[in-house]
C-alpha cells in the first residue's frame, strides 16, 4: 500500500479561481459547518502522514486572531521541485486544485465525500496561508493570500536535523464564510473521535483565545477498543471484555470493535478512512450479516437456540450493542445523496470474513458473554413480537375506525398543517390555562400528567402502551420508524412547554429523546421547539415586566429604580400564571420566544441537540436580549 513517492508523482488538474467562484461545491457549505471542514481537511493530510507510520503528534491551535494552525512531526511535504509544475511539490500541494499528495492512489486519501478535497481548497478560501517545513536541517517557508502565491519557496533558518515536520497556519477568508469563529466542542469532539481511530497518535488541541488557554489532548493506545469503552461509559457493559476483529482482507484493512451494554439502543458507527460514514454501505452491511450469522450459528451449535426456535433477527442481536467498524480502502467510492454511504462491494466480504472468523473464536472461547448476548436477543424478539402484534392491532384499528384523536387533546380548527402548533404541556393545570388562553384555529394543545416515560430505558413493547407516547403519535399524524411519513403531519410547529424548573427541563429531555428515537426527521425538518416561559414578573405602581433570566430581571431593575415598591414573583411553574399571562408571555406569537431545537450530526457517535432563537415578530424593546445558540445538556448518547 504504501508507495516511493516524491516530488513527481503529484497529478495536476485545474486552477484555483474555481473553489472561490463556488465553494460549496467543494467545502460543502460556507456555514460554520464548512469552515470547520477546512481544519479537518488540513489535519487529514497530518494523519495520512501518521498513518505511513511516520509521525505521532498532531498540535492544533485555535489562535487570537482566530486563524489555525497545524503541526506534525512527520516527513516534512517535499520541498524538490516537481518536474511537471516546474515549481516545489509544497507549492503543488498548496496552489493545484486535486492535487494532494496521494491523489490517484498510494495511499489512504479519500477521494470523496467532504474530505479529502485537497489542501489547495483551503488556501484558496483563506485569506492568507503560510506553510513552514522543517526538513533535512533547514526550515523552509512559504505565504500565499487567497490562493495565490506571496513568495517563492525560501529557506529562512536552520534547525537541527532530528526536527522534521510541517507547520500550516491559516486564517479562513471572512468575504468567503457566514461565519469564521472557530467552535472549541466542535473541533475537540471531532479530534477526539480521530484520535480514538487512529491508534498511538496524540492529538493535541488548544484554544488560544482563552486566558489561560484551554487545552486538551488526545491519545488512545487502544484506538476504537477504548473507542467503545468511551460510548459505553455512563452506561453498564454487560460483559467486561471489548470484543475485537482486526484484519486485511484484498487491500482493505479491518478493525471493529464490539461491546453490548443493557440499554435498548443500537449503536453501530462506521467509517471509512477515518471519516464517518452515517449512511452505512458495503463495509457496515459485511459486519451486520456477520454478526447476526455468527450468533445464530454459535446458538444453533450450542444449543442456546432450540431446533423449534426461530433464527434471532440482526436487530435483536443488535440491541444494546456499541460497535466501531472502520476500515481503510485505498478507493473508497460514495454513493447516495450526501455522498457519506461506501458503495465498494469488495468491502463487504472483507468485513464479513474477518468479523465471521474472529467473531466465532471469541464467543468459543468466551461463553458466558455469548450466552448474555443470546439470552438478551431472545428478549429483544419476544418484546418485538409484542409490540408487532399490538401495533397491527391499532393498525387494523384506526383502518376500520378512522384515526381517533387522543381524549386529551384539544385541537385547532385550521387544517392547514403549516399554519397549525400543538402545545405539548406539562400537567393539567397548565394544560388547562393554555386551552384557555390559546387562538383556537392554529393553536392545539396536549397536556400530559407527570414524567413521561423514558424510551432509554423500555423496550419497545412497553414504548407502544405508554398513554402519553401513544397520545402524542395518533396527534402528530405520522407514525413511526417505517411507517414515519413526514406528509402526514398535522402541526409544522411542536412546541414542548414545561416549566422553568430542574423538573421542567428534564421532561423537556425525555420528550425531546423521545422525538429523537422515534421522530428524528421532525426535528431534522426544524418542527420541534421549547417555549420560554419566564423567570421573572416584576411589578410596580400596577405596571407589569417580564424576564426571562437573572440577567434581564437585574436591567428592568436598573430601569425602573431598585426600591420598596417593586414586587417580584418568581415563577415556580407554568401553573402559577393565569391564561391571559400565559398567553403574552409564552403563547402569543407576536411577542414570544421559542427555541428551535436542531441537530448536529458532524460527529455522528455522539448527537448535540442544538437550540437556536426564534423571537416573535414584534418584540417588546424590553426583550431586546439576544440568546443565540443556546448549547442544551448534549449527548443523548451519554
Ligand atoms: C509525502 O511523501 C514524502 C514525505 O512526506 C510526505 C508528506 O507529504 N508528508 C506530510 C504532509 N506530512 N505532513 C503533511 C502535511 C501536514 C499538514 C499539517 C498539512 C499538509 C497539507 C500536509
Amino acid at each position: 500500500m504504501s508507495s516511493d513517492y516524491g516530488a513527481d508523482q503529484i497529478q495536476i488538474l485545474e486552477g484555483l479561481e474555481a473553489v472561490r467562484k463556488r465553494p460549496g461545491m467543494y467545502i460543502g457549505s460556507t456555514s460554520s459547518r464548512g469552515l470547520h471542514h477546512l481544519v479537518y481537511e488540513i489535519v487529514d493530510n497530518a494523519i495520512d502522514e501518521a498513518l505511513a507510520g511516520f509521525c505521532d503528534t498532531i498540535q492544533i491551535s485555535i489562535n487570537q486572531d482566530n486563524s489555525i494552525t497545524v503541526i506534525d512531526n512527520g516527513r516534512g511535504i517535499p520541498v524538490g521541485i516537481n518536474h511537471k509544475a516546474g515549481i516545489p511539490a509544497v507549492e503543488v500541494v498548496f496552489t493545484i486544485l486535486h492535487a494532494g499528495g496521494k491523489f490517484g492512489g498510494g495511499g489512504y486519501k479519500v477521494s470523496g465525500g467532504l474530505h479529502g478535497v485537497g489542501a489547495s481548497v483551503v488556501n484558496a478560501l483563506s485569506n492568507w496561508l503560510e506553510v513552514t517545513i522543517y526538513s533535512e536541517g533547514k526550515v523552509y517557508r512559504q505565504r500565499y493570500e487567497k490562493g495565490h502565491t506571496i513568495y517563492k519557496l525560501k529557506v529562512i533558518g536552520e534547525c537541527s536535523l532530528d526536527k522534521t515536520g510541517t507547520e500550516v497556519t491559516f486564517l479562513p477568508d471572512e468575504t468567503i464564510f457566514d461565519e469564521t469563529i472557530f467552535d472549541y466542542d466542535i473541533l475537540k469532539q471531532r479530534f477526539r473521535e480521530m484520535a480514538f481511530l487512529t491508534k498511538n497518535v496524540k492529538i493535541m488541541l488548544m484554544d488560544k483565545r482563552e486566558t489561560p488557554f484551554v487545552e486538551k489532548t488526545f491519545h488512545y493506545e487502544g484506538g476504537i477498543k477504548e473507542f467503545v469503552t468511551y460510548l459505553n461509559r455512563s452506561k453498564t457493559p454487560l460483559y467486561e471484555d471489548v470484543i475485537y476483529c482486526e484484519g486485511m482482507k484484498d487491500d482493505i484493512y479491518v478493525e471493529v470493535a464490539i461491546q453490548h451494554n443493557d440499554s435498548y439502543n443500537e449503536g453501530c458507527y462506521s467509517f471509512v478512512n477515518n471519516i464517518t460514514t452515517p449512511e452505512g454501505g458495503t463495509h457496515l452491511a459485511g459486519f451486520k450479516n456477520a454478526l447476526t450469522k455468527t450468533f445464530n450459528d454459535y446458538g444453533r451449535k450450542n444449543k442456546l437456540l432450540k431446533d423449534n426456535e426461530s433464527n434471532l433477527s440482526g436487530e435483536d442481536i443488535r440491541e444494546g450493542i456499541t460497535a466501531i467498524i472502520s476500515i481503510k480502502i485505498t478507493d473508497p467510492q460514495f454513493e447516495g445523496q450526501t455522498k457519506q454511504k461506501l458503495g465498494n462491494s469488495e468491502a463487504r466480504g472483507a468485513v464479513d470474513n474477518i468479523v465471521s472468523e474472529q467473531l466465532m473464536i471469541f464467543l468459543e472461547q468466551n461463553p458466558s458473554v455469548a450466552k448474555m448476548v443470546i439470552e438478551k436477543s431472545i428478549m429483544a424478539q419476544r418484546a418485538r413480537d409484542a409490540a408487532r402484534k399490538a401495533r397491527d392491532l391499532t393498525r387494523r384499528k384506526s383502518a376500520l375506525e378512522g384515526m381517533a384523536l387522543p381524549g386529551k387533546l384539544a385541537d385547532c380548527s385550521d387544517k392547514d398543517p403549516r399554519n397549525c402548533e400543538i402545545y405539548i404541556v406539562e400537567g393539567d393545570s397548565a394544560g388547562g390555562s393554555a386551552k384557555t388562553a390559546r387562538t383556537r384555529d392554529t393553536q392545539a394543545i396536549l397536556p400530559l400528567r407527570g414524567k413521561i416515560l423514558n424510551v432509554e430505558k423500555a423496550r419497545l413493547d412497553k414504548i407502544y402502551a405508554n398513554a402519553e407516547i401513544k397520545a402524542m403519535i395518533t396527534a402528530f399524524g405520522t407514525g413511526i420508524h417505517d411507517d414515519f411519513d413526514i406528509t402526514k403531519l398535522r402541526y409544522h410547529k411542536i412546541i414542548l412547554m414545561t416549566d422553568a424548573d430542574v423538573d421542567g427541563a428534564h421532561i423537556s429531555t425525555l420528550l425531546l429523546t423521545f422525538l429523537y428515537r422515534f421522530m428524528p426527521d421532525l426535528i431534522r425538518g426544524g418542527h420541534v421547539y421549547l417555549a420560554q416561559p419566564p423567570l421573572f414578573k416584576v411589578e410596580k405602581n400596577k405596571k407589569v415586566w417580564y424576564a426571562y433570566d437573572s440577567e434581564e430581571l437585574n436591567r428592568i431593575l436598573e430601569e425602573i429604580g431598585r426600591d420598596g415598591n417593586n414586587k417580584i414573583q418568581r415563577y415556580k411553574g407554568l401553573g402559577e400564571m393565569d391564561a391571559e399571562q400565559l398567553w403574552e408571555t409564552t403563547m402569543n406569537p407576536e411577542s414570544r420566544i421559542l427555541l428551535r431545537v436542531t441537530m448536529d450530526e458532524e460527529t455522528s457517535s455522539e448527537v448535540d441537540l442544538t437550540f437556536t432563537t426564534l423571537m416573535g415578530d414584534k418584540v417588546e424593546p424590553r426583550r431586546e436580549f439576544i440568546e443565540t445558540n443556546a448549547k442544551y445538556a448534549t449527548n443523548i448518547d451519554i
